[in-house]
């Protein structure tokens, strides 16, 4: 019984130790569509602590949710006041995943963002 409180303890601790990045927010301003070897923007609104969050130095992967494709990979160029910007030639239109990886501060984050591309 006292290992099993133990256990409940150190996972209580486990849990709030993740939940420490979590005052990123992280959302997708502008999805990419897609066209046939077209580029298009990529948009991605970043705050901490409900500020807009600059200076922020992440990557974005790129991968299709039911389909293998592989992973693209995203630079993002820091446009001021939170906004990140890069652009993407995708394969095809549909429901893709964005794991976003960062770090700031010495804090890692990361962040998953399903949307959809449309064509255009
Ligand atoms: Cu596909």
């Amino acid at each position: 019984m006292k290992k099993l409180i133990a256990g409940i303890l150190l996972l209580m601790l486990v849990l709030a130790g993740c939940g420490s990045g979590s005052d990123f927010e992280v959302s997708l301003k502008e999805a990419p569509k897609y066209k046939a070897g077209e580029s298009f923007p990529v948009v991605i609104e970043i705050l901490q602590n409900g500020k807009p969050a600059s200076g922020l130095e992440f990557t974005a992967y790129l991968e299709m949710a039911k389909m293998d494709h592989g992973t693209l990979e995203l630079n993002f160029e820091d446009k001021g006041n939170g906004i990140y910007e890069s652009s993407v030639e995708l394969p095809m239109a549909g429901e893709w995943i964005a794991n976003i990886e960062g770090a700031a501060d010495g804090s890692a984050f990361e962040h998953v963002i399903t949307f959809e591309v449309e064509k255009e």
